[in-house]
């Protein structure tokens, strides 16, 4: 007899973990719908979700373990590679040292607990401190500046009475957002984009600022100085919970409205407008972009600038206003270990404030450390030879590792570039906590991630993996849960929702903390348990207590070199995470290929028409990509994608040693490069490879028996000083 099931879990198709529900029949998945009770999607899902079962049941997915051999890739069995695989670290460690094992988890690792804190765990136990993530290209420069100026981490909510989107483009990438935009806009609330893209929610805006790229320090704090100069500021909040307002008060008044519109394009009338309207609002919110504010070279400055605004408008734990959630308890997967991991020494407050160390290393740093730094590296659930910045570099770099081992569900770029390539299970196959806050916009929720179907082929989950390895490396005693449930219940363990009671009682989830509004004594836990308008941590480490403006390294003020043209890469795409699902054919059919977008001034100067297909270069490497003419982008810049595999990567067109100097992120908003068309003949190879899904590699169809894939494809509350040892953490929950 037919057994139909529904699990209710949820999505990891992004890091949004909207919640659904998953119908299974005899072993297999056959639909997946939004959960209506869920409160981050309430019912709905986006394209990506609603074809979760495309992805995870694909043609494509890696099937058995793979070894690099010289005929290309090789089948061998589970025990065969994590043999082979242990024993080359062993020998490694023995000659070298453990610090020469890297080990890098991808955004969908970010908010991952089992991903992100047993990779973590497994180099502490090896005795590495090197944890690279995307949380050095992404996000943890916003939780960090926070922190320093906060003493802990307020975020916008879902619902505010001013929504301004700071170079966000919720829309594409951020689901719930939209969701909560299309409520709040039908009640009344108001909307402001800065943004050099018109998106269209700009049409429903109350503004729209069409800034240039990589300049929005500058935007922030003509701002402030507009704030200041007409008395708009709050001044018994400021008086009740912020120091060093006076010295902001001297600093920013040299940058007037005038100042910034030279610098930044936009009219110094609509700067002194979005001043007023954001000053005048109790409930208003800057949701800056998840990357774009922090891929720039003025990143953490732009951050704390945003802070401080929120502050002096006493936006701070107000509804709508940016939030501190109370802090979430979860067992903590992560480890200690010895030793500064690469970038700790060039960026002191990346890795440390206030005592409190981080588990990460600064990602932008590992092709230089190869191999001298880095002789091993292990990759689980992420894409760099895609997704971080310079793929020449970072390709370079891991062709001259002793080991690298990828494990995935697809066989990525990176992956073909590896020695060994271990086949991972979706959400779907695996046991996992699903806590929604920080991206998800402080709605502290918290569901049990089920195991809805067996681990498809020979797939395995991270903690079989980790276990199994630690056990050939003699580190088997800091792998003690038996089972994934065992380990997932040890997570649960404080929060005080226990695995059986989300398994029976709460399948839907449940709130694990309540809000509270209100700013109370010891709130804020820096060392003057204030806000710090005036920031000791970044004079410490030799930066501007005060935000202040940086022009990007590379800009046409700076000189133009040969590269025309301002570059900004990476604006989301609706329907693919970063480099992953193309290979779904009903995601593919809505966005089959990649489009750079310029303007039809732009356009005319340089002599392409719409749909031609150009090579944009830059000093680090060339792309091809076909060309989309749009009034809505600002002339004289060019927005290329990212996550698009060959000779349409957007890292080939990033340096990873053009950095923001005070964190190390790479930028990856406000570079320069030259566009040309190409001559009729390369354009007729490019248009073939994109309608075979950009497989520059076709041809190789078969790898190993595999066919090959077209997929190419915190509350984070700061100790006061002298605190007490913190545990690492290795998500964002701090
Ligand atoms: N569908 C989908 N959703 C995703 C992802 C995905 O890959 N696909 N990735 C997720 C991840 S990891 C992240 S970090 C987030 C990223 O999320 P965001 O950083 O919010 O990225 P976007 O939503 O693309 O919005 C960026 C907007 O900023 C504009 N912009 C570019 N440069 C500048 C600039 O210098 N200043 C200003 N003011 N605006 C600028 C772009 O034109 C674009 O419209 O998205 C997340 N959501
Ligand atoms: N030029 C440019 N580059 C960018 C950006 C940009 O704006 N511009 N944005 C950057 C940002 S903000 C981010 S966060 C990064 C993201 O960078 P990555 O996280 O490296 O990008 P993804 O392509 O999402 O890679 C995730 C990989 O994990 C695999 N995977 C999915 N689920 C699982 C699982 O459960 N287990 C395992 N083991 N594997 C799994 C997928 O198949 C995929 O290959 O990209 C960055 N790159
Ligand atoms: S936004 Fe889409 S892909 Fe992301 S978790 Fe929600 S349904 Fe899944
Ligand atoms: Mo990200």
């Amino acid at each position: 007899m037919e057994e139909r099931k529904q699990i209710l879990t949820d999505c990891t198709l992004c890091y949004h973990s909207c919640g659904c529900r998953v119908f299974v029949e005899n072993g297999r998945a056959v639909k997946v719908e939004g959960l209506e009770s869920h409160p981050l999607n309430r019912g709905e899902l986006c394209p990506k979700g609603e074809h979760a079962l495309e992805h995870i049941y694909s043609p494509d997915r890696l099937k058995y373990p793979l070894k690099r051999t010289k005929g290309g890739f090789r089948r061998i069995g589970w025990d065969q590679a994590l043999d082979e695989i242990a024993e080359r670290l062993n020998r490694l460690r023995d000659e070298f040292g453990p610090q020469i094992l890297g080990v890098f988890s991808g955004s969908i690792g970010v908010e991952n607990m089992e991903m992100a804190g047993l990779t973590q765990r497994f180099k502490a136990s090896f005795g590495s401190p090197n944890f690279f993530s995307v949380e050095s290209v992404c996000y943890r420069m916003r939780i960090r500046t926070r922190q320093i100026t906060f003493g802990k981490y307020p975020i916008e909510e879902l619902d505010s009475k001013l929504y301004i989107l700071w170079g966000h483009n919720p829309d594409a990438s951020d689901f719930p957002l939209k969701l909560a935009l299309e409520r709040n806009l039908a009640k009344g609330a108001k909307l402001v984009v800065i943004d050099p893209r018109r998106i269209p929610l700009a049409d429903r805006a109350e503004m729209y600022l069409r800034i240039r790229p990589g300049t929005d320090g500058a935007m922030a704090l003509a701002m402030m100085n507009v704030i200041i100069t007409e008395k708009l500021y709050d001044k018994p909040f400021i008086d009740a919970h912020a120091v060093g307002f006076d010295r902001l008060v001297e600093h920013v008044s040299p940058y007037t409205p005038e100042w910034a519109e030279e610098i930044t394009w936009v009219p110094a009338g609509d700067i002194r407008k979005l001043a007023r309207l954001f000053a005048g609002t109790r409930g208003a919110s800057i949701y800056q972009g998840t990357c774009t504010q922090d891929q720039t070279a003025n990143g953490t400055q732009n951050s704390r600038a945003f802070s401080i605004l929120q502050t002096i408008t006493g936006n701070i734990n107000v509804p709508g206003g940016w939030v501190v959630s109370p802090r979430s308890r979860f067992g903590d997967v992560g480890l200690e270990v010895e030793g500064t991991p690469l970038g700790g020494d060039e960026y002191p407050l990346f890795f440390e404030v206030w005592g409190r160390k981080s588990p990460y290393g600064v990602v932008t740093m590992v092709p230089e450390s190869i191999p001298d730094k880095l002789k091993a590296f292990y990759v689980v659930g992420g894409n760099p030879l895609v997704s971080m910045p310079d793929s020449n570099a970072f390709r370079e770099a891991f062709r001259k590792l002793d080991l690298l081992v990828v494990h995935d569900m697809f066989m990525t770029e990176t992956a073909r570039e590896a020695h060994y390539v271990l086949p991972a299970c979706s959400h779907l196959e695996k046991w996992g906590v699903a806590y929604t806050y920080n991206v998800c916009h402080a709605l502290p929720y918290l569901m049990l991630r089920k195991k809805c179907i067996e681990p498809l082929h020979e797939s395995r989950s991270e903690w079989k993996v980790y276990t199994e390895l630690a056990v050939r490396l003699g580190m088997g005693k800091d792998f003690p849960w038996k089972s994934e449930e065992e380990l997932v219940s040890f997570e649960l363990g404080p929060s005080g929702l226990p695995f059986q009671y989300l398994l029976n009682e709460k399948p839907e989830g449940d709130f694990y903390l309540e809000k509270q509004y209100g700013t109370r004594e010891g709130l804020f836990r820096t060392p003057t348990r204030k806000i710090e308008i005036y920031s000791d941590a970044l004079e410490k480490v030799g930066f501007n207590p005060l935000p202040d403006y940086r022009e990007p390294e590379r800009s046409p003020l700076r000189g133009r070199n040969g590269f025309p043209l301002i570059l900004s890469t990476g604006h989301r795409n609706y329907f693919f995470t970063h480099s992953q699902h193309r290979n779904v054919e009903p995601l593919r059919e809505q966005s089959p290929e990649p489009e750079a977008e310029i303007g039809p001034e732009t356009a005319v100067r340089f002599g392409i028409e719409d749909g031609e297909v150009a090579a944009v270069e830059t000093n680090r490497g060339k792309i091809r990509m076909k060309v989309r003419v749009v009034p809505s982008v600002s002339e004289g810049v060019v927005f290329v994608p990212h996550g698009w595999p060959g000779e349409a990567n957007a890292n080939l067109l990033t340096d990873a040693r053009c950095r923001e100097p005070i964190l190390g992120y790479p930028d990856m908003k406000s570079l320069m490069c030259a566009i040309r068309k190409l001559p009729r003949k390369e354009e007729q190879k490019i248009i073939n490879l994109s309608q075979r899904g950009l497989d520059h590699e076709n041809g190789r169809r078969d790898i190993g028996g595999i066919r090959e894939g077209r997929s190419l494809q915190t509350s984070e509350p700061v100790p006061s000083v002298p605190g007490p040892a913190q545990p690492v953490h290795a998500n964002r929950l701090g």
